[in-house]
């Protein structure tokens, strides 16, 4: 029987009586992607500017990796770790090799990701560092933004993903994003760290760029204080900044390496954390697990997903526009009383907007930029971020600044 086509406002109005109220989605309801684009249920088409927050790095519904998943789903979707299955051994020996490490742990969200390196990390400190059980201090940055569970939003500066969810996890310190010096600082007064977790580029906080040479300055110093390296990547990683890992542009090799989003092109919850062998070997059989962790299905979607990016140079892709694109937009600002800068690295990049004039400007921008065919959402109240998929062509990319540029000249006084 055909399935009645509930119109856009029906469907809004089943999620808003029926799901919890903890997102506030634009007015889109979306039904199919492709590429770098997206079709509402009403059949209009646009361009996905925000890559379900760069987790599809390949584009919607990447051909090649449907084709994996829809291939392994039909043999074998889950077997728990009680047995071993004939993806994953291949998946880890993969990726291992693909990222540069000896061993994988996986796991399925960014937010376990995290979770896993954090309980690594404390491990490793205990037993190979000598710290005392309990002491260790996981230095962490403000306007962090890791996930969501409690633990780590224990450590975020944020009261909107912290307020009434204490009490909070003990064992972190919150130093300022992109200061090496208040690194340093903590690293000398506080024998009991035992690692630094970083994004390379702060995303959620509103793609923040730190200055060149931090990441690798930051990491000469937790060499020296025997202090782990940890670098989310979840998303930073899988070519978005135009390279493969943001720390790749700063030849900065992670101790612990977190991977999550485009692992999978966005078509199933795939995550991981990387590490040498002497870091790995803390964790022993019944030390950590998950059910759906390295499932036979994940294990293949991870690998086509992999190759894709590999395969159609998206790394080099997402440089070179990413460089068109704020030099484009880079040039409306010199003229726009609105837009102030634009800010990023590769296909990761954020317009900061003036709202002194209108708090809900940037919203009010992307309402006007869906209707004319561009999806794309603000952080932070007056920052919008632009992330397209990074199959984007250039002329495609060229279209998508006009209709920035169309949209924003409408709200020049
Ligand atoms: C939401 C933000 C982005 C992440 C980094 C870990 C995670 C994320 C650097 C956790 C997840 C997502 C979560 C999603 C929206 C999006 C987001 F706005 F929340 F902060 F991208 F900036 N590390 N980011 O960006 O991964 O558990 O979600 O798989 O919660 O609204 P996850």
């Amino acid at each position: 029987m055909n399935k009645i086509k509930l119109q856009a406002q029906e469907l809004m109005e089943l999620e808003d009586k029926f799901g919890a109220h903890n997102y506030h989605p634009l007015p889109v309801v979306l039904e199919r992607g492709e590429g770098v684009y997206v079709w509402d249920v009403e059949g209009k088409k646009y361009y996905d500017f925000l890559s379900s927050y760069s987790a599809v790095n390949q584009g919607h519904c990447h051909p090649k990796i449907i084709q994996a998943l829809t291939e392994q789903a039909k043999k074998l979707t889950l077997t728990s770790r009680a047995f071993y299955n004939s993806r994953l051994g291949e998946y880890e020996a993969f990726a291992a090799r693909y990222f540069g490490y000896d061993k994988v742990l996986p796991m399925n969200t960014g937010a376990e990701a995290v979770e896993t390196a954090i309980k690594l990390c404390r491990k490793w400190a205990y037993e190979k560092k000598g710290l005392p059980n309990n002491t260790a201090q996981i230095v962490v940055c403000s306007n962090n933004f890791h996930g969501r569970t409690t633990t780590i939003v224990s450590f975020s500066i944020d009261p909107e993903t912290k307020h009434h969810y204490g009490p909070f996890t003990p064992g972190f310190i919150v130093i300022p994003y992109n200061d090496v010096d208040a690194l340093e600082k903590v690293l000398d007064e506080n024998k009991s760290i035992a690692g630094f977790l970083v994004e390379p580029i702060q995303g959620e906080a509103g793609v923040y760029v730190p200055d060149d040479g931090y990441l690798k300055k930051c990491f000469e110093l937790c060499q020296k204080h025997q202090v782990l390296f940890i670098a989310d990547e979840i998303q930073t990683g899988i070519a978005r900044t135009g390279k493969l890992l943001a720390c790749d542009y700063e030849d900065v090799h992670p101790d612990l390496l977190i991977l999550g989003k485009a692992l999978s092109g966005g078509t199933y919850p795939v995550s991981a954390v990387l590490a040498c062998n002497e870091i790995m070997e803390v964790i022993r059989p019944g030390q950590h697990g998950s059910t759906f962790g390295g499932n036979p299905l994940a294990s293949t979607v991870a690998i086509a997903a992999l190759e894709v990016i590999e395969s159609e140079n998206l790394s080099d892709n997402a440089l070179q526009l990413g460089k068109i694109f704020r030099k484009e937009i880079q040039e409306y600002c010199l003229n726009s009383k609105i837009a102030s800068f634009v800010r990023g690295k590769g296909l990761l990049n954020a317009l900061v907007i003036n709202n002194e004039d209108c708090k809900d400007l940037a919203w009010d921008i992307c309402i006007s930029l869906s209707e004319n065919g561009l999806l794309a959402k603000p952080t932070h109240t007056n920052i919008i971020r632009f992330a397209p998929p990074l199959v984007i062509t250039e002329k495609q990319l060229c279209e998508c600044i006009a209709i920035i540029r169309q949209t924003l000249q409408q709200f020049e006084s």
